[in-house]
């Protein structure tokens, strides 16, 4: 019998892994649990550091999140943004609440007065009671970038919610990428841990950009490695996965994604919607299971945790 993965470290995007992991931390011990979040997306709005996707699973993981949204705080008016705006001229393409700006004012004082990135994190998941290891990727400034079939260069945020995802994708990069290190902390977690979890994100701009950092593919080939299918029946169910997963080649498939990370994966989760690509995906991952990943509770979250566990039992049991 192989032993129970208890080590864990998670690869994690914004929504799809935060309610991802609000299941994981009720089926592992949360002490033995590291969480690496992507910060590809980051950017500064008013001068303030913001790093969506480490404090998605920040608010969701700590009880604070807008749950219709699935990102900034519940409850969070713009009183301070709107007076930015009208009294300032300041933009507002980009919506921080007032509880959210609390969050971007701490991390970017920090910074100031010389913390890392990786410190000012683990600072902010202290104060909401997160009983695991958040790291951010790396504390480098790493960018995500799309060239646009018009031939602009714009920020990742810049193209999604600042012009809604609209203008026509040619490319995507990760600036900065190359020469960045991982965070203190990543690589030695991944070696050390039982089995790493690709989370439910988008393959393209959420769990590449870990992936592009130096040394991180080559210490997930030596540990057993079980992705969560982000493509459910088809289709991504949110976000824009569905516009840039043919930009690098793959189809909106739940077995095409798993081709993604053919090099790293031993086993891959779909859904039920998809059983029929089981098959497909057994050409990419050694072990394949088919279970309902829908996450919105936190007790179907659970379960599919416990599910993506026990594939990873089963590639503990074989890895080499
Ligand atoms: N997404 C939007 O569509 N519009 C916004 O105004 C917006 C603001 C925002 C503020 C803080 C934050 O943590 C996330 C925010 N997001 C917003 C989500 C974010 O743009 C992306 O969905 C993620 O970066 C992708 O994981």
């Amino acid at each position: 019998m192989s032993p129970t993965p208890r080590r864990i470290v998670a690869l994690a995007g914004g929504v799809g892994a935060a309610r991802f992991l609000r299941g994981l931390v009720r089926a592992v011990d949360p002490g033995q649990l590291t969480v690496v979040a992507n910060t590809g997306d980051d950017l500064v709005v008013h001068g303030l550091r913001v790093s969506p996707d480490v404090d998605t699973v920040v608010y969701t993981l700590g009880g604070g999140i807008d749950e219709a949204r699935g990102w900034g705080r519940a409850d969070d008016p713009t009183t301070v943004q709107d007076e930015l705006a009208s009294r300032y001229g300041e933009p507002t393409w980009f919506t921080l609440g007032d509880r959210d700006l609390a969050t971007h004012v701490l991390r970017t004082a920090w910074l100031a007065e010389g913390a890392t990135l990786s410190e000012a994190t683990a600072a902010l998941a202290k104060a909401w009671g997160l009983g695991f290891t958040l790291r951010p990727m790396s504390d480098e400034r790493v960018t995500t970038r799309i060239d646009t079939e018009d031939g602009r260069d714009l920020h990742f945020q810049q193209w999604w919610v600042g012009e809604r995802g609209e203008p026509g994708v040619a490319g995507v990069r990760f600036d900065g990428a190359d020469q960045a290190v991982p965070a203190p902390g990543v690589l030695g977690a991944v070696a050390a841990a039982d089995a790493v979890i690709l989370c439910p994100s988008n393959p393209v701009v959420s769990i590449s950009p870990i992936l592009a950092l130096p040394g991180v593919r080559a210490v997930l080939r030596a540990t057993p490695t079980v992705g969560v299918s982000p493509v459910v029946g088809g289709r991504v169910l949110r976000g824009m996965a569905d516009r840039l997963l043919p930009v690098v080649g793959c189809r909106v498939d739940a077995a095409a994604v798993a081709g993604l990370y053919r090099d790293l994966l031993d086993g891959w989760v779909l859904d039920e919607a998809d059983a029929n690509r089981a098959e497909a995906a057994a050409e990419y991952a050694d072990h394949v299971a088919v279970t309902d990943t829908m996450l919105a509770e936190p007790d179907a979250a659970q379960r599919v945790a416990e599910v993506v566990l026990d594939v990873a039992e089963q590639a503990m049991g074989t890895a080499s």
